[in-house]
């Protein structure tokens, strides 16, 4: 065949495929969480896309059935790539592989194996039906674009992403409070892409008093708004705060024994400072949230990190000296170099006037 006469040519076709798939698959970030996002292209048999679909939101069908629908008779003998292995159980939806097999599918690529217990076993079932299948194709790249969902399951609760908007010399305010604005119309609209794309943007009742923020999402079409998280540990939020407005849902966290008639609080133990990180984080997981934003400010970051409980740290540095004022991180129980939190940068990039460091704590 032509492949085995030029190789390396369907191996990138192969690719380009998945590569499809991994992009499809991003669409629905922020949307369909306690699941994760899945894309699938079907090609036919001359290698030609004749269907595409990803996963959009919890309770409707999965990535497959989408791109099954879409490529309709011409599935039959054809290549799937999907970003995760095909499910193999009826939950709200499903089986997956039983729908590639009644497709007469006759190859199938899949990315990342399925960790979820309830659905594994699908590339089994697509090879005892005879069913060509290979795992491992663009697997970092798939891996990468479901980071949220594949940390949750296997931690147990939601990936956490801390953000801060920072001077070069790393402060967040002036001395005097003021920090209106430290960093360009450009970041800002960035991180409404990443409130977007979490499930719970959470902030401290230090930021709460500050800055009465709204932590909605506002200019994406078709976005799913998170939902507003505040820890409040001794209920002081004022009834007119702008983050209680019906823009999204909102949840106010506050100490065991906390004085307040708020309807709907989440009352959690208190630790060393303010509440504790841990029990927060089990009880969003079990309301269904995969990825958190924190939004601020210092002392709230600094004790998910003294919790070892942030996944991934973005940062906007702004080119604006300040030589005063709080950090972007307040104490986090690090008293000695030893003991850094040390990172790996996995992306700079410039946004406007301002860099964005991307970065995820050192392996260890
Ligand atoms: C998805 N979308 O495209 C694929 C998934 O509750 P269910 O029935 O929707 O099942 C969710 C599980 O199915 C999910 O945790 C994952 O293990 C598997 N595959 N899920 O939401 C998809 N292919
Ligand atoms: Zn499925």
């Amino acid at each position: 065949t032509a492949a085995a006469e030029q190789p390396g040519r369907s191996d990138q076709a192969d690719e380009n495929a998945m590569r499809r798939a991994i992009a499809l698959a991003a669409r629905a970030l922020g949307a369909t969480s306690p699941n994760p996002v899945v894309g699938c292209v079907i090609t036919d048999a001359s290698g030609t896309v004749v269907g595409e679909g990803f996963h959009q939101r919890a309770g409707g069908p999965h990535a497959e059935v989408h791109a099954l629908r879409d490529a309709g008779d011409k599935a039959r003998g054809g290549t799937a790539y999907v970003t995760l292995e095909p499910c193999n159980h009826t939950g709200r939806t499903g089986p997956c592989a039983q729908a590639l097999i009644d497709a007469g599918i006759a190859r199938v690529h899949y990315a990342v194996g399925d960790p979820n217990p309830q659905a594994t076993g699908g590339a089994d079932t697509l090879r005892a039906a005879g069913i060509e299948v290979t795992q491992g194709l663009l697997e970092a790249e798939a891996a990468a674009g479901n980071a949220a969902w594949l940390t949750s399951v296997r931690l147990h609760r939601p990936y956490v992403l801390l953000k801060y908007a920072a001077t070069l010399d790393g402060r967040i305010a002036a001395a005097d409070g003021t920090s209106r604005w430290i960093s360009s119309a450009d970041s800002r609209a960035d991180v409404h892409r990443l409130r977007a794309e979490a499930d719970a943007v959470v902030v401290g009742s230090g930021t709460l008093r500050a800055d009465d923020p709204h932590l909605a999402v506002r200019g994406i079409v078709g976005a799913v708004q998170p939902l507003r998280v505040v820890l409040d540990t001794n209920a002081t939020i004022e009834a007119g705060a702008r983050v209680l407005d019906d823009a999204a849902p909102t949840l106010i966290a506050v100490a065991e024994d906390a004085k307040t008639d708020l309807p709907g609080v989440l009352r959690l133990p208190r630790a060393v400072t303010g509440l504790d990180v841990n029990a927060l984080l089990g009880e969003l997981y079990d309301r269904g949230v995969r990825s958190v934003l924190l939004e601020g400010g210092p002392t709230l970051a600094g004790a998910f990190v003294a919790a070892g409980a942030v996944d991934k740290v973005v940062g906007y540095l702004a080119p604006v000296l300040l030589g005063a004022g709080p950090a972007a991180l307040a104490d986090a129980g690090i008293t000695t170099i030893a003991d850094a939190l040390r990172l790996d940068v996995t992306e700079t990039v410039r946004i406007g006037p301002d860099l964005r460091i991307t970065a995820v704590p050192t392996a260890s």
